[in-house]
């Protein structure tokens, strides 16, 4: 079901200054940046890797406002690796089959992500404390 990591999210304060660090300790380069209201985040896609199954990305997040997924993340934990994004082929498809092993969706519905993606998020609460993100993208 899961075809490869797309990417990695890691929640920060100041979105600019780390997105310096990835470029100049990693040699990474920035291919999008968004500000995505819905989901309360202004993020940067780092390119990392290509593969048979597509490429792979580090996704630096910055909260829009305390009150967030990212904000209320940072506030009780601090800055860190905040999910994992898996690419899979049919979003909705898998997200019938993991509902059906009862593990709790965050969303029963697929939403905008990054870069045109399609994303869904399951709850870390059934995942061994791992925040976990589903994503259908036609890029390759
Ligand atoms: C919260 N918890 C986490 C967590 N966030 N555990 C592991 N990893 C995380 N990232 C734990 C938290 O420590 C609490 O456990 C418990 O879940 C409830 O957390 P809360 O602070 O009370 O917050 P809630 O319940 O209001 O919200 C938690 C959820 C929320 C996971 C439901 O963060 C959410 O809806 N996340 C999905 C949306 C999102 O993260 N968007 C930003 C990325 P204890 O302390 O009580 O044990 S957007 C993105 O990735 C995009 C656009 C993309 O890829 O394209
Ligand atoms: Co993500």
């Amino acid at each position: 079901m899961l075809l490869r990591i797309d990417h990695v999210g890691i929640a920060c304060h100041n979105l600019n200054e780390k997105i310096e660090f990835y470029e100049s300790v990693f040699g990474l380069t920035v291919v999008s940046r968004e500000v995505n209201e819905e989901q309360g985040v202004r993020e940067a896609m780092l390119h990392v890797a290509d593969g048979d199954q597509g490429a792979s990305y580090v996704q630096l997040l910055e909260p829009l406002h305390p009150d967030t997924a990212v904000g209320k993340f940072l506030a009780k934990r601090g800055e860190g690796v905040h999910h994992i994004g898996y690419g899979v082929a049919d979003i909705t498809k898998a997200l019938a089959e993991i509902s059906a092993k009862g593990v709790r969706l965050v969303d029963e519905r697929p939403r905008h992500g990054s870069m045109g993606a399609s994303i869904a998020f399951l709850h870390p609460k059934d995942i061994g404390g791992v925040l976990t993100e589903l994503v259908e993208t036609s890029r390759r």
